[in-house]
């Protein structure tokens, strides 16, 4: 068997999910070009594969979290089409793995196309995976895209812009709060790409499974990339029908603060 080949087969279930989300990124029309980036943690599923340590495969790139030391990452590659990966995951998508000296990465398949680098926001990406392995999180994925409606919310002007956003959100549909009890995080508008992004991503994510990106996008985590999906979807949901009332002329009346607090309590104390 060749390395590829070894890869492809531990790694066969991560694939099809990852092309599956691919498709339906596209679907949503989230994905115009090359929007959008996922990554998954496949350190256990790479656990019997043999790998090289070559230095052909070697990129040389500080990578500031110890508890990344060894692992693997199944990652869109760089400037890739989200339909692209959808139909061909092979030719569009990459694994890396950390080196245990930190001073960059592997790059142990890309497929047949030896140009494919990893995503873009490869600095997020990993920043965000060391803290959920710091936080002792279950999630192993990440997926970050572009949600039409969510990203003309974040244009909203206005100062208090994050909270009263989040509020409206919370208040356009009831099973927002029953999917992501704890709220969703607002990160402030950062470059794409860049390392300030990474941080303000971070703070946004250490108390939520979602973080939207101001006049950007949107990120979530997930056990697989299908769940970081569906928080999305849940969430766009909300701002679809906030611009969808506003576009009929009225401004929603939205739940009330005790319907929402009603949500919060465990089921059995609620009113029948
Ligand atoms: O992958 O969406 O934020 C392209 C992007 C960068
Ligand atoms: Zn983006």
């Amino acid at each position: 068997m060749t390395k590829h080949n070894a890869i492809e087969m531990a790694l066969s279930d991560q694939i099809v999910q990852l092309a599956r989300t691919a498709g339906h990124l596209w679907g949503k029309g989230w994905a115009e070009r090359n929007g959008g980036n996922i990554s998954v943690d496949v350190t256990e599923e790479m656990s019997w594969v043999a790998y090289s340590r070559s230095r052909d495969l070697f990129h040389e790139q500080e990578i500031p979290h110890e508890n990344l030391a060894g692992r693997a990452f199944l990652v869109t590659g760089a400037g890739t089409r989200m339909r692209d990966v959808a139909e061909m995951p092979a030719r569009n998508c990459c694994v890396l793995r950390i080196s245990e000296d930190l001073d960059g990465y592997y790059l142990l398949w890309n497929g047949d196309r030896q140009d494919l680098q990893p995503t873009s926001e490869l600095a997020s990406h990993l920043a965000i995976h060391a803290l959920l392995r710091r936080e002792q999180r279950p999630e192993r994925a990440l997926l970050h895209t572009h949600p039409n409606e969510l990203i003309a919310l974040t244009h909203m002007p206005g100062p208090a812009k994050a909270e009263m956003l989040v509020d409206l959100l919370y208040a356009m549909h009831p099973e927002l709060k029953l999917i992501l009890p704890r709220g969703v995080g607002y990160a402030p508008y950062r470059p794409p790409g860049s390392a300030e992004l990474a941080e303000v991503t971070l703070s946004a994510l250490s108390e939520h499974r979602v973080a939207i990106w101001e006049k950007h996008g949107c990120v979530a985590v997930g056990k697989g990339p299908a769940e970081a999906f569906d928080l999305i979807d849940a969430v766009n949901k909300s701002a679809v029908i906030l611009l969808l009332c506003k576009a009929a002329g009225y401004a929603p009346e939205g739940l009330s603060a005790e319907q929402l607090e009603e949500l919060g309590r465990p089921r059995g104390h609620r009113p029948t």
